[in-house]
């Protein structure tokens, strides 16, 4: 029996479907079975003060025997191997894996803050996380389905993609 936590994935540069599709993939091992993957949804880019391309982004639920760490370091190595490159904050990205929550977890260290800090402002986080988990609350009991309602949230674009299966 592993813990819930749920993962936000992003994608602006490259084939982006593909590196959603190979990073669930790559995700589901042994200790961290993917359970619950959302739709796609194309998205405005959201606090970048530069042009950037469009986003792909889903969420998916996973359950894991690993620590939070242990899970960040997971998904690091799935960011790797879909050829992600870390140069700085403005850049397109192949692939980029956030865990917004992990079942009665909240912490805060140089490497991982738990919950996600900035999901309460991004649209692009909470409407895929929602649809996978519609009951979601934060650690503090506020349902996540009430952050949707902020106006920062209301004014970002996300764009429901009908084709886009990402199921294992
Ligand atoms: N990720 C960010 C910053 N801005 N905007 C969108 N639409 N989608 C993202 O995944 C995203 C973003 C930082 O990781
Ligand atoms: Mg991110
Ligand atoms: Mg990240």
């Amino acid at each position: 029996m592993g813990a819930n936590a749920w993962l936000s994935l992003g994608s602006n540069q490259g084939d982006r479907l593909q590196h959603l599709r190979e990073a669930v993939r790559r995700l589901h091992t042994p200790q961290v079975q993917v359970v619950r993957c959302a739709s796609v949804y194309e998205t405005e880019p959201v606090g970048y003060d530069t042009p950037q391309p469009l986003y792909l982004n889903t969420a998916v639920q996973v359950c894991t025997d690993l620590e939070p760490l242990a899970l960040l370091e997971h998904v690091m190595a799935v960011e790797r191997a879909g050829g992600r490159v870390r140069t700085h904050y403005g850049n397109p990205r192949t692939i980029d894996i956030d865990i917004v929550l992990y079942e009665g977890v909240q912490m805060h260290t140089e490497q991982l803050t738990l919950p996600h800090p900035r999901m309460h402002e991004r649209a692009f986080v909470l409407i895929p996380l929602l649809e996978i988990a519609p009951q979601l609350t934060l650690p503090d009991g506020t349902p996540v389905r009430d952050l949707l309602k902020q106006p920062v949230v209301q004014s970002q674009k996300v764009w429901k993609l009908q084709d886009a299966d990402l199921s294992l």
